[in-house]
């Protein structure tokens, strides 16, 4: 039922028209959203760090397996998949209606953890890693009442959690918050291992993705990796993000096998600017204005902390803005079906090397996260 013969009809889409953010509320900006070639790191930009990460800082994507730093173990055998698979009503969900809502994925204290890491992460001038990440906004709307914090790329960085001054003299900063004169000057770095890492890799959004990112009615497939995202809104100013769809920021990827998996890190509701979704993705086929979207009602959902929502790559989404006590954080990790080629010959992502048009997508930055032989 719904989504009949979705695959086909929704690429049709794809080459017709997309919804993509116009104006100041820019969801991300891509090399194609901006033009300019090349991802910029806010922070870098404006002087405040270099580009050139320290070198005692590991790149954590050079590693391709979770290392511990989250509360689940990896299935061994295909019967251990099975408790992640979705059921078919909610496949039948995601279909009709282009996600699949409250799909427990993080434990309370697996929350806890990523929001101290994304903490530290707001303060990226003092972050030794930040040159690692692709993206880097910490306002993405320019507007200080309607803050939007938006970052690409932290999976690869490393929480450090001790000080460290190594013999170049570069300091890394204790717990992000002290000025690096106060730090004694011989202390051993120690890292803790990172949250948003091992997040790419867990079986709760790995197996159901699976099962939905070939197509409906197809066999699970491979899952590569994509790029991560953070949104983070603040209590009382957060910003909104205007209604788009993931694909139209994709099409340097192709044919069209993806989709966003989004995890709340705090309870979402109305009031703070939960995910709001258009439920129609027969109507999103053909129905793109903003005109014409206005006549279609849209769904806040409400996330309880730790649980994902799926959506698929023509989805129209959004949120509104924060003006509750609380703060509305979410973490967003994106997939492809393995496969998947590159359609252009500027980098995929920013800081990373281009992978040539007409070739897989795939290396250092785009790892496979589930094996879909494991699953038979
Ligand atoms: O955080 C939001 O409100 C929007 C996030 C989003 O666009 C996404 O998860 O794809």
């Amino acid at each position: 039922m719904g989504g009949r013969g979705g695959g086909v009809a929704l690429q049709r889409a794809v080459s017709r028209r997309l919804v993509r953010l116009k104006g100041s509320q820019h969801r991300y900006a891509t090399t194609q959203a901006t033009g300019d070639g090349a991802y910029r790191n806010e922070a870098a930009v404006r002087g405040m760090v270099s580009e050139q990460v320290p070198m005692d800082i590991c790149d954590l994507s050079t590693i391709h397996h979770p290392l511990g730093a989250l509360d689940y173990q990896l299935p061994s055998q295909p019967a251990d998949f099975e408790r992640y698979k979705l059921s078919p009503t909610q496949l039948e969900h995601y279909w009709q209606h282009g996600f699949v809502a409250n799909i427990p994925v993080l434990s309370e204290a697996d929350c806890d953890r990523l929001c101290e890491e994304l903490a530290a992460f707001q303060q990226p001038d003092l972050h030794p890693g930040h040159g690692l990440f692709h993206e880097f906004h910490r306002n993405q709307s320019g507007d200080p009442n309607n803050v939007l914090m938006h970052c690409l790329g932290h999976w690869r960085i490393q929480k450090v959690v001790e000080h460290h001054v190594n013999q170049t003299g570069f300091c890394s900063i204790s717990r992000f918050s002290l000025p690096s004169s106060s730090l004694p000057p011989s202390l051993s770095l120690s890292l803790s291992l990172n949250g948003f890492h091992d997040l790419i890799f867990h079986p709760a959004i790995t197996v159901p993705s699976a099962q939905l990112i070939a197509g409906e009615g197809r066999s699970p497939t491979s899952v590569r990796f994509w790029h991560d995202q953070l949104f983070c809104k603040p209590a009382a100013h957060g910003g909104n993000v205007a209604y788009h769809q993931d694909y139209s920021y994709w099409t340097r990827t192709t044919p069209m096998q993806h989709l966003t998996v989004h995890v709340a890190l705090d309870d979402q509701s109305p009031e703070n600017g939960a995910i709001t979704y258009i439920p129609d993705m027969d109507s999103i086929k053909t129905v793109l204005e903003p005109d014409e979207l206005a006549r279609f009602e849209p769904v806040t959902l409400r996330l309880r902390r730790g649980e994902a929502v799926i959506h698929h790559p023509l989805s129209v989404h959004g949120s509104f803005g924060n003006r509750s006590p609380r703060p509305r954080r979410a973490a967003v990790v994106n997939f492809l079906a393995d496969g998947t080629l590159s359609d252009s010959d500027d980098p995929l992502l920013g800081n990373t090397p281009p992978v040539a048009r007409g070739q897989p997508v795939r290396g250092q930055f785009f790892p496979v996260v589930l094996d879909a032989t494991h699953l038979s």
